[in-house]
């Protein structure tokens, strides 16, 4: 018997008032892009396998994406953090090689004035409106990098009150400080967020 301690308090089956929110899978941060996140091309088919749950559900499927100007002030040479990366319509902007986009996903840019940074697919854009007008309450979250854009979509997704579960095998951290990413996981549950894998959701449906 299970207890009560271990009962889930809601199904993770994906249904009616869930979507899918894959966050900034792009060029520029796989291995060999101009912000390189460490395995970040290993997401790539578990996130296809989330999106075909998703499609096959007739759920909403939504991809962020880092779109900046060449001149964004998150870029070193404007005395920001980062190299120039996911520059608007560059090569390096564009989604995973791989990642199967559906031709009706929406698809949500951010960060795309020079002069603002946005790690958070909600900030600046009208993603919350967006799920809301499409009854959804829970997002499913994965992409990269768990440290950085993942973490401040989840927290604004909690602090919009969407439920957020946590796609924990399709998710990869920069790693500027080492253990960023597990700090970035942490502060995402304590603020309620979901952790769940593709064996607990896709197994759920059987
Ligand atoms: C990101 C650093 C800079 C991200 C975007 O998508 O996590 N990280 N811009
Ligand atoms: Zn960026």
């Amino acid at each position: 018997m299970q207890s009560d301690a271990e009962t889930p308090s809601s199904s993770l089956h994906p249904a009616a008032g869930d979507a899918l929110l894959v966050v900034d899978l792009q060029r520029d941060f796989l291995p060999g892009g101009a912000l390189a996140v460490a395995d970040g091309n290993a997401v790539v088919p578990v996130l296809n396998r989330y999106i075909d749950l998703f499609s096959a559900a007739r759920l909403p499927r939504v991809f962020s994406r880092d779109w900046h100007p060449a001149n964004h002030v998150s870029f070193a040479e404007r005395g920001g953090p980062w190299p120039p990366h996911c520059i608007a319509e560059t090569t390096g902007a564009s989604f995973a090689p791989g990642l199967n986009v559906p031709p009706d996903a929406y698809i949500v840019s951010k960060a795309t004035g020079a002069e603002a940074d946005a790690y958070s697919a909600f900030q600046g854009t009208d993603l919350a409106g967006w799920l809301r007008h499409r009854g959804c309450r829970r997002v499913f979250v994965g992409g990269l990098a768990t440290d950085y854009c993942v973490r401040e979509t989840v927290l604004d997704a909690l602090a919009l009150g969407f439920e957020a579960v946590l796609l924990t095998d399709a998710v990869r951290a920069v790693e500027v400080e080492p253990g960023d990413g597990r700090r970035a996981l942490e502060a995402m549950i304590v603020r309620g967020a979901r952790p769940a894998t593709l064996q607990a959701i896709a197994g759920e449906q059987a």
